[in-house]
């Protein structure tokens, strides 16, 4: 089992959702590569561990550990959201509708982790989200998550009863 004690950060654990403005295009996958380069080179600028992360179509969803005493994650995301766009080519980079310039939501869903009870409903929530949204039936067969890195380091760490995911509200529609 994983120790989410050892993971948790007491004020400084944060489960994000963050949407494209446009929910038809699938430029998180289609770009993934560019997605990558933008958090690592978020990485370098500011410090913060990616507990779990899942990359969908359209939106995304991760868990951030901020160092104690810093919560400044709007930065953050604001940082990943333009390198993101910067990587991107011109056509691309409006979300496809005229008028609207910017490929984000401009408002994103932050949810402060209050225990390690609430971590590992929050990492479960994130490594089921493919099944969620119908992309695929088992984490295992979607490859944009950390679902992966934690059944290396864990086994296989994951309540998979419906309630524990399917009537959970972070963020989503
Ligand atoms: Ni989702």
């Amino acid at each position: 089992m994983p120790n989410y004690r050892r993971l948790y950060v007491p004020g400084g654990t944060y489960f994000f959702t963050v949407n494209l403005r446009n929910r038809l295009r699938p430029i998180l996958i289609d770009r993934i590569a560019e997605l990558r380069a933008s958090w690592r080179e978020l990485g370098r600028l500011h410090s913060f561990e990616t507990i779990a992360v899942v990359v969908l179509p359209d939106h995304l969803h991760f868990i951030w550990a901020l160092p104690a005493g810093d919560d400044d994650f709007p930065t953050r995301i604001r940082l990943l959201k333009s390198g993101f766009t910067r990587r991107l080519p011109t056509s691309l980079k409006s979300d496809g509708r005229k008028g609207e310039r910017n490929i984000w939501q401009r408002r994103y869903w932050e949810h402060c982790i209050r225990d390690e009870d609430d971590l590992s409903r929050c990492v479960d929530y994130i490594h089921l989200n493919p099944v969620k949204h119908g992309f695929v039936s088992d984490p295992d067969d979607w490859p944009y998550s950390t679902w992966h890195d934690w059944k290396k380091e864990f086994g296989r760490p994951i309540n998979t009863s419906p309630e524990n995911w399917n009537t959970a509200h972070l963020g989503e529609d």
